[in-house]
């Protein structure tokens, strides 16, 4: 019998279709592509493999805009595509989780354009809709992707409600035949045997009914961990997740600690595990993402210790990562992706996976892949960044700031083909790709290092390996060492008398710590990225992103 928690010992591998691997020639990621690098993905160690949108989508949003929840958007290929990847993948062991975007649909979708034909169609109150108040918006509520959340629809003279695009309009889930419909679809796609979903914006769903003006905000506070979220993640679990014991994970935006341990803790049976943002948002000087600006690291710390302790001692679980493809590259945004590359995507890579909850490792991430560093807003194709161009123009800033500011912050940054060889377009297709290739693939690709000892892909197998065979990985407590350090990030994890000592150099100049631990029994090297790593003592010097991580027993 599969042990119920069985993703608590698990590492998870994020695929970005449209990115992955193309076979058809037209400069876009396909399903077969995914199935000819299964190989690969098994190869890294990994257990799950975690599919962003494959449905059928008008891609304004890269798929995350869905138009027919029980169809393959045709670019990426066909229903029986998916399930030979489906196959393909339990035949090597390995489990698929689906992305479900069950806030929003596309406004393309069958149910919103019945929605928008006329106010009493029997579809019109799965969305949310709402008069104008004294001839404007109904409320002050903001898109995610700027401007404001209401669209006005001429047709039937009153406004829908998007929290992220105009063409993604939300659900009204206070409507017990939508949540229903959307159960039905949940059916289908376990029926057809899928290991679980990750959950988008989850927290999102449940919207206070008076959809009152934020005079503090952009609206966030009146619908994020809403009050009735609880009650549908509960009902969603009674109905779905329990009885196909789907594995889920949610993610959550602009969420708390106390919520994220009342969505996993497992008596509750809402979800398994959470994603949240606190610590990638350190450098986003007074919470806002659109301006240059370095990272926080003493804050990085502090969050992460907070939610490690605080999801271990509330008996929730943690879904960790640094990055996914709404994120910058990490080795670009916290390492060092020139002088130090191997060294510090090898540190960053060890100091989330000894922690406290599941990894997710973001395709090209296991190679060390960077960010593009595109020079001309021709590059970009995210509505997000897009749209942050227009509204950083529409403020004044110059061409240059606001390449800048892309360079560093744009989703599109995680969204450049995988580089797997040093072939034209790294191997990913032979077409133009949708958006150009990082110009370093020559230097950076799967080809260059899978077989490379000292790999950041070697590496990361090691990491994995690990979390199989030390149970304190798992189960051990977290205790942040150091918090006040200036470049230092160490933590301790215990667990039936043993500890973990994890110690890593965040930054590329020398630094001393005293490592003195005590009278230890038996202290052991169990991983570095340096071959020739001391034992602990009083004034160790870790060298540039040195990282260890000592087992003592
Ligand atoms: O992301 C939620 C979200 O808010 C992200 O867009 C991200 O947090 C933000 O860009 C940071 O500035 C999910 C999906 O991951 C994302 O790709 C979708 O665009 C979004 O929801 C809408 O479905």
């Amino acid at each position: 019998m599969m042990n119920e928690a069985w993703w608590k010992k698990a590492v998870v591998y994020q695929i970005y279709p449209k990115s992955f691997n193309d076979t058809t020639g037209n400069g876009i990621g396909d399903i077969q592509g995914i199935i000819n690098k299964l190989d690969y993905i098994k190869k890294l160690g990994v257990d799950v493999i975690w599919l962003t949108p494959v449905y059928q989508s008008p891609q304004k949003d890269n798929g995350y805009d869905i138009s027919d929840y029980f169809s393959i958007e045709p670019t990426y290929g066909t229903m029986s595509d998916f399930e030979a990847l489906l196959d393909e993948t339990h035949k090597r062991g390995m489990k698929l989780i689906m992305d479900l975007v069950i806030n929003h649909t596309s406004t393309e979708h069958e149910w919103f354009k019945q929605a928008s034909a006329s106010k009493d169609n029997e579809f019109r109150d799965f969305y949310i809709w709402k008069d104008a108040v004294e001839g404007e918006e109904p409320s002050n509520w903001q898109s995610k992707f700027g401007g404001s959340a209401w669209e006005y629809d001429d047709k039937t003279d009153q406004y829908y409600l998007h929290l992220f695009d105009r063409t993604q309009a939300d659900l009204n889930w206070e409507n017990p035949q939508l949540r229903e419909k959307l159960y039905d679809m949940m059916r289908f796609w376990a029926e057809k045997g899928i290991d679980g979903f990750r959950l988008d914006v989850i927290n999102l769903i449940s919207k206070d009914q008076r959809f009152p003006s934020d005079d503090t905000g952009d609206g966030r506070k009146f619908y994020t961990d809403g009050p009735r979220i609880h009650e549908f993640l509960n009902e969603m679990n009674q109905s779905i997740l329990s009885p196909y014991k789907l594995m889920t994970v949610g993610e959550m935006s602009s969420t708390t600690l106390e919520n994220c341990v009342l969505y996993t803790r497992p008596e509750r049976q809402e979800l398994d595990m959470t994603f949240q943002f606190h610590h990638l948002k350190v450098d986003y000087p007074d919470g806002e993402k659109w301006t240059k600006a370095p990272f926080d690291f003493l804050e990085l710390k502090h969050i992460l210790s907070k939610w490690q302790t605080g999801m271990h001692e509330g008996n929730g679980w943690n879904a960790l990562f640094w990055c996914n493809h709404d994120q910058p590259r990490v080795v670009s945004r916290f390492g060092d992706e020139d002088k130090f590359h191997n060294q510090s995507a090898k540190m960053l890579a060890t100091t989330l996976h000894m922690m406290n909850g599941t990894p997710y490792i973001y395709q090209g991430e296991e190679i060390g892949m960077t960010n593009p560093n595109f020079n001309s807003i021709e590059s970009y194709r995210d509505v997000e960044s897009l749209n942050a161009y227009k509204n950083l123009q529409a403020d004044g800033k110059s061409d240059r700031e606001i390449i800048d500011i892309l360079k560093q912050k744009s989703r599109d940054n995680a969204r450049t083909p995988m580089q797997w060889s040093a072939e034209d377009n790294a191997g990913f297709t032979t077409a133009t790709p949708w958006i150009p290739v990082a110009a370093n693939y020559p230097e950076i690709n799967v080809e260059k290092v899978v077989e490379e000892p000292n790999s950041i892909f070697t590496h990361y197998q090691e990491l994995i390996s690990l979390r199989k065979k030390y149970d304190i990985i798992t189960y051990g407590d977290f205790q942040m060492l150091y918090e006040s350090d200036p470049q230092i990030f160490a933590y301790t994890r215990n667990w039936q008398g043993r500890t973990l000592v994890v110690v890593s150099n965040f930054y590329g100049e020398e630094t001393t710590v005293n490592l003195a631990l005590g009278k230890a029994a038996h202290v052991e090297v169990l991983l570095s990225n340096y071959p020739d790593s001391i034992k602990p003592s009083e004034d160790m010097t870790l060298r540039a992103y040195e990282s260890i991580v000592y087992y003592v027993n």
